[in-house]
């Protein structure tokens, strides 16, 4: 059964109902927008673990509601994909633009979700000025994009990747000839790491690089430089395992050690830009393996996937994320929730019995927009699961869900809601979900469809 129920209060109540709708959004503006039970999406089973899980994100995607909804239902970290380098806070030398980084920025903070800044020194989406500087002009002008970069987001980035890929591929374990390293020499390094702790001393100081995820001449290179400056007083917090994955180079059998080798030097171990092409039962394995080896590191504090859906991937034709180009949740991110010891949807058959029904009703409505309130009812069997779909009129967009773990269509109209840690439930009984919408000028309700239960 489908209803619907508009609610005609009089101006009292009606008051009363914007007062209740302002102070809900205040709340949800305020707090973390936690999913609504701790093992059910990513960011929830990470956290339970003592760790994050984070995505790379791209101020370009943040409009698109599916890509939205995803990031804020299942991460609680995120590090800019592009926004933070050189190239794009600091094209001309001295003029910074950072509003496509504060963009992602506030979007993760206003949600209580952590961020990792990416990257401060790097020789490539390095912009022609800096390489064309000689050795005195180019020191100054590196400790002045550090400085001016920490100082900007100082308080609001947990760990940032002060210098990113500095030593070669291959088998010499040698740095790798850039504008710093070929007029700075070795030493640029550590002058990036003193000159980054100064600028926010609460910031967690890595080094981060690609092929240094097993142990091998470029890691036992990097692994070197970290003792060396732990046993100096160098200022570095931590490592991070760019860990792009794919048959030429795939998850080695020596990963967890290689981690822990890292972590027994004093740093804490991050993995940075997880990628693992592949699909399917193969693709979902390798992803369980590098969650099991970073929770088996104690310092191992995090983990970040480089990218949401498949189809905004810098591999995008090797499908190397968790979620498709629908944002349907992949093998990779079941074997993952569950290697965090979250819990996957139940789905499947085996309960054939098993309805439901939704209704819906406005709750709080402050005339721009609203919150609705969706009511699952179980038919004559027991249940574990439902889920229900949401059409929405365009341009109307939800922006906050919860009780439930919301997907999007292709057209970005119609959410599927499904269960999360209220799944159970005895016949005839009910639990409900909840969303914030705003009108956009629409006022067409919701429209209710297709109650599943399993
Ligand atoms: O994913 C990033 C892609 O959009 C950019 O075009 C590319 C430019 O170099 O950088 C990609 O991200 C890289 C990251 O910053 C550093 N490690 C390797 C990543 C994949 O190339």
């Amino acid at each position: 059964m489908i209803s619907r129920s508009l609610p005609v209060r009089p101006l009292r109540a009606a008051l009363s109902a914007a007062a209740t709708a302002l102070l809900t959004l205040t709340a949800l503006a305020a707090l973390p927008q936690t999913p609504a039970h701790a093992a059910d999406t990513l960011g929830a089973a990470a956290a339970e673990k003592g760790r994050y899980f984070g995505a790379a994100v791209a101020a370009s995607h943040l409009g698109e509601a599916q890509y939205a909804a995803t990031l804020n239902t299942e991460f609680n970290s995120v590090t800019p994909e592009n926004e933070m380098k050189w190239d794009a806070v600091e094209r001309t030398r001295d003029s910074f633009t950072f509003g496509a980084a504060d963009q992602i920025v506030n979007h993760a903070l206003g949600r209580g979700m952590k961020v990792r800044g990416h990257t401060l020194v790097w020789h490539s989406q390095l912009p022609g000025w800096v390489a064309g500087l000689g050795a005195t002009e180019l020191r100054s002008a590196m400790n002045h994009h550090i400085t001016q970069v920490m100082t900007h987001y100082k308080g609001k980035i947990h760990s940032w990747d002060v210098v990113n890929e500095a030593f070669q591929d291959g088998g010499s374990g040698a740095r790798r000839s850039s504008p710093f390293q070929d007029k700075l020499g070795d030493g640029f390094i550590e002058e990036a790491f003193r000159t980054a702790r100064a600028a926010d001393p609460d910031a967690k100081l890595c080094y981060n690089d690609y092929n240094t995820d097993g142990v091998n001449a470029k890691s036992n290179a990097v692994y070197a430089m970290v003792r060396d400056f732990k046993a100096r007083g160098v200022p570095i917090d931590c490592v991070g395992f760019q860990s792009h994955f794919n048959s030429a180079s795939p998850v080695p059998s020596d990963y967890r050690a290689n981690l822990q080798r890292f972590a027994d030097l004093g740093v804490e171990v991050q993995i940075t830009e997880l990628d693992i092409e592949g699909s399917g039962t193969a693709q979902a394995t390798n992803y369980g393996n590098v969650v099991r080896a970073c929770l088996a590191v104690t310092r191992c504090t995090g983990i970040t996937v480089w990218g949401i859906p498949d189809k905004y991937s810098w591999r995008a034709s090797g499908t190397p994320l968790l979620f498709d180009d629908n944002y349907n949740k992949k093998p990779a991110y079941h074997a993952v929730l569950s290697a965090l010891g979250g819990s996957t949807d139940p789905g499947g058959p085996g309960n054939p019995g098993a309805t439901c029904t939704a209704t819906y009703t406005t709750a709080e409505d402050w005339g721009s927009g609203y919150n609705g309130k969706v009511t699952i009812t179980a038919g004559s069997s027991p249940i574990s699961a439902w889920s229900v779909n949401v059409t929405m009129t365009p341009p109307q967009k939800v922006v906050a869900v919860w009780n439930g773990a919301a997907g999007w269509d292709t057209s970005g109209n119609v959410m599927t809601v499904r269960s999360t840690h209220n799944g159970t439930l005895q016949p005839g009984t009910s639990t409900t979900f909840g969303f914030t919408a705003q009108r956009n000028g629409t006022s067409t309700p919701p429209q209710l469809s297709a109650c599943t239960a399993s």
